[in-house]
């Protein structure tokens, strides 16, 4: 009996040998500073990988009516990202009944087909109401992509408000730019 038992257990030391040596082997240092290797030089590319950087995107309103002010295409919205307030109760420059535009706001720079001159464009979200069901508009020009903090359109500018949801947008005209 005892015989057997020893055997057994030598078939199995010899197996478990020869995995550990196995395994030492596709495992052992030199491996793991090749796969380690191998890791980082695969995060240090991650950086440069394509990004786009092109203003604006799908949405842009490349062509349609500059004049129609229910349009995305209407030359003041230029720099426009949310929904318009003047199809969901309000006007092309105030709130809709019940919401406060925003403290803060993004201001874009659109060039006027009538007098062929740039104009200076706030444009205040609305806010204090769930968002408005209105014409969708991402013309946002010149816009810069979200790593460059302060160049990026797509912002809730409720959030200096006591009340942060976001409603629609307004496109004020602040002047000509310089
Ligand atoms: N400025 C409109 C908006 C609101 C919430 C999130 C993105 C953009």
């Amino acid at each position: 009996m005892n015989k057997l038992i020893d055997s057994l257990l030598s078939v199995i030391d010899r197996a478990t040998e020869k995995r550990a040596r196995k395994t030492a082997t596709s495992v052992g240092r030199r491996s793991l500073l090749s796969r380690t290797g191998l890791a980082l030089a695969g995060t240090a590319l991650v950086p440069v990988l394509p990004f786009d950087r092109a203003p604006g995107n799908a949405w842009a309103a490349t062509g349609g009516d500059k004049n129609d002010q229910y349009a995305c295409s209407y030359w003041r919205y230029c720099a426009l990202d949310g929904v318009l307030c003047n199809s969901a109760g309000g006007s092309l420059t105030s709130c809709p009944p019940g919401s406060e535009a925003s403290k803060v706001s993004w201001v874009g720079t659109c060039r006027n087909p009538n007098d062929g001159k740039d104009y200076l464009v706030s444009y205040n979200d609305c806010c204090g109401k769930p968002m408005a069901h209105s014409t969708e508009c991402l013309t946002s020009e010149r816009e810069r992509p979200g790593y460059r903090m302060g160049l990026h359109n797509d912002i809730n500018w409720c959030m200096a408000n006591a009340n942060k949801g976001y409603h629609c947008t307004v496109a004020v005209l602040v002047g000509m730019a310089e």
